[in-house]
């Protein structure tokens, strides 16, 4: 089935105002995440193999920050245990109901449970498995640790967080990785007005790390097997496992 294609920044705007997840953005996020984050598809393409390793019988999976649920469905198609339970949490109605729709036409023996909630003040219990893919950077950086160490209290032992986010660089590495991901997107079709509306509107509410101060942060929450598992230009996902 084909998708709505993102055109939310083709025209010249009067005044950018701050980006949100409305329903504006659900109905072409499939378009528009694809188009702008490098590796993408690949990156969930591994999710089965980080689930068969880690997902244990009798617990839970939280895709935090679950958008139209493309973490959820690659752990619900691809993992072998028993007794599972998918928690896909999202704070922006209109996701949550197209990610709603998106999971129940795919049936499996996996049960999914949807709460539109800020993932700050949900629980997290008896987790084998936390997906957060590219959601961190969206939250005030003084909550960040406090949101990892809930998690890592939540996950049982052996049990692992995925956690893929945008990266910044401290040197001359930031406008070389700058550059290629601008190359990137506009070989996806994207205009030089559509990528810099797009920046203006994110500033200051994608707020990025580095590779340095997400190790550290997770450490500090109490993670000590923290490997970093797969790169595309300035995107990342580590793996932390308690
Ligand atoms: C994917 N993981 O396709 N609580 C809950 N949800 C939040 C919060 C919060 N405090 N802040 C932002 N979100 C997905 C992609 S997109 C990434 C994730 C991007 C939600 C927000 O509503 C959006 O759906 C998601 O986090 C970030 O693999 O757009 O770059």
């Amino acid at each position: 089935m084909s998708q709505p294609s993102d055109n939310l920044y083709s025209q010249p705007l009067e005044a950018i105002t701050g980006f949100v997840f409305d329903e504006n953005v659900a109905r072409v996020f499939r378009d528009m995440i694809s188009r702008s984050v490098p590796g993408y598809a690949t990156l969930l393409s591994m999710l089965p193999v980080l689930a068969q390793e880690y997902i244990q019988d009798n617990s839970h999976c939280y895709d935090l920050g679950c958008s139209l649920g493309a973490a959820t469905l690659a752990l619900q198609h691809s993992h072998t245990r028993n007794n599972v339970t998918i928690i896909a949490v999202d704070n922006s109605d209109a996701m949550i109901a197209q990610c709603k729709a998106n999971i129940l036409q795919s049936s499996t023996n996996t049960t999914v449970k949807f709460h539109c909630a800020d993932i700050c003040d949900i629980e997290i219990n008896n987790a084998s498995m936390a997906i957060m893919n590219f959601t961190l950077q969206f939250i005030q950086p003084d909550k960040r640790l406090a949101l990892l160490s809930k998690i890592y209290n939540g996950l049982n032992k052996g049990g692992a967080l995925v956690l893929s986010e945008k990266i910044r660089f401290d040197d001359s590495q930031q406008t070389w990785m700058t550059q290629l991901h601008h190359t990137f997107k506009k070989l996806n079709g994207y205009s030089d007005l559509e990528i810099s509306q797009k920046r203006s509107a994110l500033d200051n509410i994608l707020i990025a790390d580095t590779v340095e101060q997400h190790q550290q942060r997770l450490r500090q929450a109490g993670f000590s097997k923290i490997l970093l598992w797969y790169q595309c230009f300035n995107f990342v996902s580590i793996l932390a496992v308690k």
